[in-house]
């Protein structure tokens, strides 16, 4: 079969990141797909970080020497592999890299940095990002969870929920209030006072284990609160996990067109194959001309971020657009394959529901029109 990349047959990457990107591509179609269609469990999960902790993807943007300090174009391209397969196994690589391994190699003292960033880089610790409460989710700064100085410790009280990888982490990244301050702070399991469960029978991202943060009088020690202080501490965490996911949704999008055309070459109907309906290939030119176009963006826009010329208004346009586009691509791909678009054997049903949650975390759609929407007219419409 022909590439549907047309326009980015170049990606520009050097030698050795053109090995690395191959042989992720690899190791996702070799290694992962035996995952994709099982529910999450905690000893899958750990087999899973493991693995990606011996290719050395988890973390792969961070200046440590534990991780690869890759530019952000390869970041995102390794997650559009990853997510070829299925996006609940990128959410995994997207939340232990951008949510939880970034903050603590920028804001993390040094000891932080020594004692977290090595075991979760290798994948024998697993993390997690608490910012969504059950009263606050896209309206983040409301949170109520708070953190109050005592002696030589934080005290926190709260409740987070919908958390990736929460009933199984090691690490958690907690976002709390002091006094009208947004601060961030590393919690491990060993503290008391943590309940972590599970969201069981989710419907979408089965692959990942989703779950609550309850925090008791949790006591946390001094030095492991972040060095950053406001709103601006988590939604920069966001904006390298929102770009890696414009490019993860495009990996989906990539199999569904791929799947489609493989297809329609196959399929016989009304004395020709589908694939020559001229219905059929117009469904599949629109799709494939979303996915370059999506493409070019997310690549125009992590070369934005590595040159620290980005803002975060482009991060959410990409967000936003490769998530509808690859959503409704994997609508569309359901439907040309007609019954067989909603077995497990062909795959598209189950990227479809995963795109379903992929449009409405990180911000939802419709939070990423309002941020742009402010942008265009400086007026706040949330
Ligand atoms: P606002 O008053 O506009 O700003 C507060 C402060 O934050 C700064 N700021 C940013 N900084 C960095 N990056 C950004 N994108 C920023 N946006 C705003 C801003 O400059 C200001 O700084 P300062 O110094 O003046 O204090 O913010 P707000 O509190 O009104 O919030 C605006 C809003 C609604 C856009 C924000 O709350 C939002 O993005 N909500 C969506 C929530 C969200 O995305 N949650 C995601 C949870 S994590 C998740 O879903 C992980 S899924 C993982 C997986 O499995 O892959
Ligand atoms: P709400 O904010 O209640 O939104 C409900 C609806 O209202 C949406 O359609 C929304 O677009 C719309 N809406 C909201 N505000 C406005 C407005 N001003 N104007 C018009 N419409 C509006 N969070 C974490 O912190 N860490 C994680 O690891 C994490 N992982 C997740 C994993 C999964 C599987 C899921 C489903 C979610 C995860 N989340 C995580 C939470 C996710 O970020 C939130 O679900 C998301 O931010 C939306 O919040 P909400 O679900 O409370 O919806």
């Amino acid at each position: 079969m022909k590439s549907i990349n047309l326009l980015t047959r170049n990606l520009g990457l050097s030698t050795t990141n053109n090995i690395i990107l191959d042989s992720v591509k690899r190791f996702a179609r070799e290694e992962l797909t035996q995952y994709q269609n099982n529910r999450a469990t905690p000893e899958q999960t750990r087999e899973i970080y493991k693995k990606f902790g011996e290719i050395g993807v988890l973390g792969c943007t961070a200046d440590t020497q534990y991780t690869m300090k890759l530019p952000y174009k390869m970041y995102g391209l390794i997650a559009k592999e990853v997510e070829y397969v299925d996006s609940g196994l990128r959410s995994m690589l997207s939340v232990q890299s951008s949510l939880v391994i970034n903050p603590i190699y920028r804001w993390g003292s040094g000891h932080l940095i020594h004692k977290y960033v090595e075991p979760l880089a290798n994948g024998s610790q697993i993390g997690c990002f608490g910012l969504t409460e059950p009263d606050s989710g896209s309206d983040a700064g409301s949170m109520r969870t708070r953190a109050v100085l005592d002696g030589n410790s934080y005290v926190i009280n709260g409740s987070k929920t919908w958390i990736t990888n929460s009933p199984v982490a090691d690490i958690m990244i907690v976002w709390a209030k002091e006094g009208d301050t947004t601060s961030g702070f590393v919690l491990d399991r060993t503290m008391h006072g943590i309940e972590t469960p599970e969201i069981k029978n989710k419907m979408s991202l089965v692959s990942s284990m989703t779950g609550m943060i309850n925090l008791s009088d949790v006591r946390v020690p001094k030095e492991n609160k972040l060095n950053i202080s406001g709103m601006k501490g988590p939604l920069s965490c966001l904006n390298d996990a929102r770009l890696g996911i414009s490019f993860g949704v495009l990996g989906a999008a990539e199999f569904c067109i791929e799947q489609v055309i493989d297809y329609g070459l196959n399929r016989n109907l009304f004395g020709s194959l589908l694939a020559e309906k001229q219905l059929y290939q117009s469904r599949i030119t629109d799709m494939t001309s979303e996915y370059n176009l999506g493409l070019l963006a997310s690549l125009n826009v992590a070369d934005h971020v590595d040159q620290a010329t980005s803002h975060p208004e482009m991060i959410s346009l990409v967000k936003r657009n490769n998530c509808q586009k690859s959503l409704e691509t994997a609508r569309k791909a359901r439907d040309m394959l007609g019954g067989n678009g909603i077995t497990q054997e062909y795959n598209i049903f189950r990227h479809m529901v995963n795109l379903e949650t992929v449009n409405t975390y990180e911000g939802t759609h419709d939070i990423h029109t309002l941020i742009l929407g402010k942008y265009l007219t400086n007026k706040e419409a949330f």
